[in-house]
Formats: structure tokens, C-alpha cells, sequence
């Protein structure tokens, strides 16, 4: 098969980089009615995906309306000239510099008011310096988080713009169109969508708004997978708490997450660890978590929202713990050999109640994963002040809600605790976090003591424990600490009882230890 040359001005929208989450992207826009141009620098690719998705395989076509809505383009030139004006290119690529040899490709062809949606995971710095280079040759850029992998994709992704607003009016239409949906009345994700079948429901609300000016879709994103790192690790140490001190068996793990999923913890990642712990090997008839070997890969975003949160002194640290929980993870082979030199407590057997203890963890779970969320809404509320991006948490937390990995009954709540009151100085302060986690607390308190006592590392739900009572903490030792900076170099302090901004230093040397003023 080779591509014929496509009809100028016939196709609403294109996407260039035909890899799994584009070809996904593009066949959920055609599902929509739309017609697509497609673009892979590799033709093959474009030509096996029309071999693969004939028309009458999807979209209207589909549904007997029409044709197929994919239009395979070979060349850049052809690719923007198949466009209708003004023209919007969404580029899903891999991250990096190939995304700007796309953007140069498509700048060289596009005119003034064509639209450019970089839909890859970028980088908001790198997504900041392209807006102000395409802005300056009259080219509108959006940086586009895109989250749900390739079923959100295809399917209804929760979708995260931000960059040139009046690009927005462009886009939105497609963008409202493929995203997830969820019933604005429950904030449950609504299913049902599956090849040219579209979700029609009055209620259905589209899991997409814009996000902000400049980088802060892309930045946004990336605090969503900081939180999705911490959401994993959470629920990893409640399995591994349970396995551990209860001796119980994935089976009975597996039925456990099942029934969580019935409570305030019902998500997306709660429902696919059930499913997870009641998956068999086939080879060796074990329990399949128990041939995955324990060393978890990471991209980068978890990293990425921790190294934002240290330069801008905002904290995070159950999102860090996570990262660094996959870290220590990764030197598989030093902790072999140290479990042979390093000995844990006697571990004595478990005494309590087993089924209270069940239910510690799950409340344990709960107030935590609150933490990881207030920690990234936190860091959030801080960028957004640097740099003027005015963000709308409750928008935010309602496109959370379907579609992305994180899709949680919980952001339903947070959504609803943002309407309250948008400039909530804390999540844990909303009236009904600050009930839910004063009734959780002493469970959870009791399942971070008894996994010190019991040798199970638990460094998401000590830190973010830790977090809670530190926010609780009218005054902090940092006292103390501020005159050790002061004592040994000269570093000032303030006094509780002078106004804020005015500096002492005590003379340490001197005998009598005056203070100046500094
Ligand atoms: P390819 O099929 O030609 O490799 C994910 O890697 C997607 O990004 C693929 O569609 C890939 O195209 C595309 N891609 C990677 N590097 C690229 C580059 N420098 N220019 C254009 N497309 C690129």
C-alpha cells in the first residue's frame, strides 16, 4: 500500500508520531466525527495503520455514517497542507529532542494562527521555551498532558491543556469531545465507549479544561504522576503491611482490595491491584506477584515533581519517599546480600485483632493518600503563584476524576472541597478532610507503630504521618535548629516576640553573649 497524495484542507485535525498513544489519540478523534490526518516519520508505520484500521472499522464509518475519518499523509508538507485552517497539528512523540525536530518540521510549513498541541510527556521548562519560540513566528503552542496510557487514549484520556489561550477555542472542541467522562452528578467515570461508539449521556462531563497560560498543562500533569507515584507506593506497603504481619495469602489479599474498592478508597489503582493479587502464574501455578522480580522501573515524572518541590522549598515528601521507595528497590542484589549481615526485630507474632488491624490499614491508607494529594496541591498552589498561572483546583481535581490513572472516588471529594472554597490554604483543612482523618488518625498511627515494631518499611506512610503532624504544629523544633545555624555561622534569627523580618544574631564568643541586631 502507498500513500496517495490527500486532498488539501480535508482533514479538522493531525497527529504526527504514530506510535501506540498516537494511533490510539487519532482513532478516538475520528470516533468523534472528526477527519484525521496522520504523519509518522517512518511511512511504513502510517501505512500499516490504515492496513490495519480500513474504513467502516471505526469512527462514523462505524456507525454506517460515512467513511473512515484517517487521512495517511508521507511528507510533513503533505501532512500540513491536509489540514483545514486554522490548522492544529498534536504531536505525541517521545520526550526530548525529537519533539523539537517535529516542532521545527511543522513551523517550516504552518502559517500565523495554526495551532501546535504537544501532547508528549515534556518537560514544563522545555514546554515554556517552546511556547516563546513558536509565539514569536506567530504559531499558537499547547502543552497537553495526556493521562490514561494507551486505553485512555483510545477510550477518553484525561486531558491536561495549558499554553495559548486563544488556541484553546480551536482545540476544545476535539479536546471535550475525546476526553473521559464521568456523571456530573456521582463524579463517576462513565464507561462504555469502545470503537465509533461515543459516550452519549446528558450528564456526562468531559475529564478536560484548560489548565493555565505557558507550561502549566505539562506541569500540572507532572504533579499527577507524583501523586500516582505515591498512590502506588501506598498501596504496595498496605499489601506488603497485610502479607507480612498477617501472613495473609495474595488470594486473600486480592479480596481484600475488592472489598476496599466498595469504601472511600474506591479508584482505579485499588481495582487493578485486586485483580493483580488474584492473578496465577501460569508457568509455576504461584501467586504471579511472586515471580515479579521486586525492582521497579521509572520514568522520570515522579522524579521530576520531587526535584520541583526541593527547588521551590514546597513539601512533598510522601511524592520523594515514592521515588525513592523505587530507588532502593532497583539495588536489588545489595539488599540480598545485606538481609544476610542485617538483622530486624524478634517480630514477634501478631497479637491484635486481626480484622481491626485489616481495617487500620485501610484507614492508614486513606489519610495518607489525602497527604500525598495535599503535598502535590500544595506544590501546585506554589507554581501557580511564581508564575501567575491563576490554576483552578476544583477544575483541576474534576479532570482527575475519569481517565487518568489516578481517577479516585477521593477527587470527587477533593473537587467538592475546592468548589467550598478555592483558596483553601490546605487540602487536610477542608471541613471534611479534617473529620475524616481526626476519625482515621489513631488507626493510623497504630499501623505506623506497629510496622517500626514489626521491620516493615513503610516510607509513605510514616512521611506523610510525619506531614500531618508537622502541618499540625503550631511550633516546630526548627527553633532549635535556627540557633544552631545562628551559633556556628552567624546565620540570624528572629524572635517569637519582635515582628517578622527583623534579624538578631548572639555574639556566641563573648562571654556574655550579647545580641545585635542584624
Ligand atoms: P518512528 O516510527 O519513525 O520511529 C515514538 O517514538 C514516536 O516518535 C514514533 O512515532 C517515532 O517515529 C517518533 N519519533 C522519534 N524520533 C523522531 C524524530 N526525530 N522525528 C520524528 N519522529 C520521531
Amino acid at each position: 500500500m502507498t500513500l496517495e497524495s490527500p486532498k488539501p484542507a480535508s482533514a479538522d485535525a493531525g497527529v504526527v508520531g504514530l506510535a501506540v498513544m498516537g494511533q490510539n489519540l487519532a482513532l478516538n478523534i475520528a470516533d468523534h466525527g472528526f477527519s484525521v490526518a496522520v504523519h509518522n516519520r517512518t511511512t511504513s508505520v502510517t501505512e500499516a495503520m490504515l492496513a490495519e484500521h480500513p474504513a467502516g472499522t471505526f469512527g462514523p464509518g462505524y456507525r454506517g455514517k460515512g467513511p473512515g475519518g484517517l487521512v495517511g499523509c508521507e511528507s510533513v508538507a503533505d501532512f500540513v497542507s491536509a489540514l483545514k485552517r486554522p490548522r492544529v497539528a498534536i504531536i505525541l512523540i517521545k520526550a526530548g529532542k525529537a519533539t523539537d525536530a517535529v516542532i521545527d518540521s511543522l513551523a517550516e510549513h504552518m502559517e500565523p494562527g495554526d495551532v501546535i498541541v504537544d501532547g508528549g510527556n515534556a518537560h514544563w521548562d522545555d514546554t515554556s521555551r517552546r511556547a516563546e519560540a513558536l509565539s514569536a513566528k506567530g504559531l499558537r503552542f499547547i502543552g497537553s498532558g495526556v493521562s490514561g496510557g494507551e486505553t485512555g487514549a483510545r477510550f477518553g484520556p484525561s486531558l491536561m491543556p495549558g499554553g495559548d489561550r486563544e488556541a484553546w477555542p480551536v482545540l476544545e472542541p476535539i479536546w471535550q469531545a475525546i476526553a473521559a467522562k464521568v456523571d456530573a452528578r456521582t463524579g463517576k467515570p462513565i464507561e462504555g465507549a469502545a470503537p465509533g461508539k461515543t459516550v452519549d449521556d446528558e450528564n456526562a462531563e468531559a475529564c478536560t479544561a484548560f489548565i493555565g497560560p505557558g507550561s502549566a498543562g505539562h506541569y500540572v500533569k507532572m504533579v499527577h504522576n507524583g501523586i500516582e507515584y505515591a498512590d502506588m507506593q501506598l498501596i504496595c506497603e498496605a499489601y506488603d503491611l497485610l502479607r507480612t504481619v498477617l501472613e495473609l495469602s495474595p488470594a486473600e489479599l486480592s479480596d481484600v482490595f475488592k472489598a476496599w474498592d466498595d469504601t472511600e478508597l474506591d479508584s482505579f489503582l485499588i481495582e487493578i491491584t485486586a485483580d493483580i493479587l488474584g492473578q496465577v502464574d501460569s508457568k509455576t501455578s504461584k501467586p504471579f506477584v511472586d515471580i515479579v522480580l521486586d525492582r521497579a522501573g521509572q520514568k522520570g515524572t515522579g522524579k521530576w515533581t520531587s526535584v520541583a518541590s526541593l527547588d521551590m522549598g514546597v513539601p512533598a515528601p510522601t511524592i520523594a519517599e515514592a521515588v525513592f521507595a523505587r530507588a532502593i528497590s532497583s539495588f536489588k542484589d545489595l539488599r540480598v546480600s545485606a538481609s544476610e549481615v542485617l538483622d530486624g526485630p524478634e517480630s514477634p507474632e501478631f497479637e491484635g485483632d486481626r480484622a481491626q488491624f485489616v481495617e487500620d490499614v485501610r484507614q492508614a491508607l486513606y489519610c495518607s493518600k489525602i497527604c500525598a494529594y495535599a503535598q502535590g496541591f500544595g506544590l501546585m498552589a506554589e507554581a501557580s503563584k511564581e508564575n501567575n498561572w491563576d490554576l483552578d483546583f476544583a477544575e483541576i481535581a474534576q479532570i482527575w476524576r475519569g481517565g487518568c490513572i489516578i481517577r479516585a472516588a477521593l477527587l470527587h471529594e477533593i473537587t467538592l472541597a475546592y468548589r467550598e472554597r478555592a483558596d483553601l490554604p490546605n487540602l487536610l483543612m477542608a471541613p471534611a478532610f479534617v473529620e475524616a482523618v481526626d476519625n482515621a488518625q489513631d488507626a493510623w498511627r497504630r499501623v505506623v507503630a506497629t510496622s517500626a515494631l514489626q521491620g516493615v518499611p513503610t516510607p509513605a506512610f510514616s512521611s506523610a504521618l510525619a506531614y500531618y503532624d508537622s502541618l499540625r504544629s503550631a511550633r516546630l523544633p526548627a527553633s532549635l535548629l535556627q540557633a544552631q545555624r545562628d551559633y556556628f555561622g552567624a546565620h540570624t534569627y528572629e524572635r517569637v516576640d519582635a515582628p517578622r523580618g527583623e534579624f538578631f544574631h548572639l555574639d556566641w564568643p563573648e562571654k556574655e553573649r550579647p545580641e545585635v541586631q542584624a
